[in-house]
């Protein structure tokens, strides 16, 4: 059974996964009417499904070790950027809130001695360490690529690449 603070610690971790999950949504909708990134754009509507899993997953946890998980109500994100760059920048800023809020639900788990919890948490840790990765290597070759068309030509060529070997090193 869920503590009270687990139970509202995991229902807050289910609105930033599907906070996630918007803000990645509209990057993808935002980078779908710009000319020629089909490789952004496929990139972030994977993301936002990912972070809509993320979040059902939590959901489901939540219920089973009969708690409540609420489904919340979600603010407009961000829908548009001066630029590729920014798009970015968001995005690793918006993934280190995501790791910083895991390590306190894990430190949380441990005051509670929820080792169930604990133990789901982790895949959740890992997780992030594989997200996080990826938000930098993609913004440190967009600052390699500056303002050179050629090279963000071949980033968006190349996204889903990058995504997926990260993708296969987690399973
Ligand atoms: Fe939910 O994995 Fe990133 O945010």
């Amino acid at each position: 059974m869920l503590s009270k603070p687990m139970q509202e610690a995991l229902n807050k971790q289910v609105q930033l996964e599907a906070e996630s999950s918007q803000a990645y949504l509209a990057m993808a909708s935002w980078a779908e009417i710009q000319p020629g990134l089909d490789g952004v754009t496929n990139f972030f509507y994977t993301q936002s499904d990912e972070e809509r899993v993320h979040m059902l997953k939590l959901i489901r946890f939540i219920n089973e070790r009969g708690g409540f998980a609420v489904v919340p109500k979600l603010e407009q994100p961000i829908i548009t950027f001066i630029s590729l760059k920014r798009v970015f920048e968001e995005f690793l800023k918006h993934e280190i809130g995501v790791s910083e809020s895991i390590n306190e639900l894990v430190h949380l788990s441990l005051s509670e001695k929820d080792y169930a919890t604990h133990n789901f948490l982790q895949w959740y840790v890992n997780e992030q360490i594989e997200e996080e990765h990826l938000a930098r290597t993609l913004n440190d070759k967009l600052e390699l690529v500056g303002e050179d068309k050629g090279g963000i030509y071949l980033f968006d060529r190349d996204i889903m690449l990058f995504r997926n070997q990260g993708e296969k090193k987690r399973h």
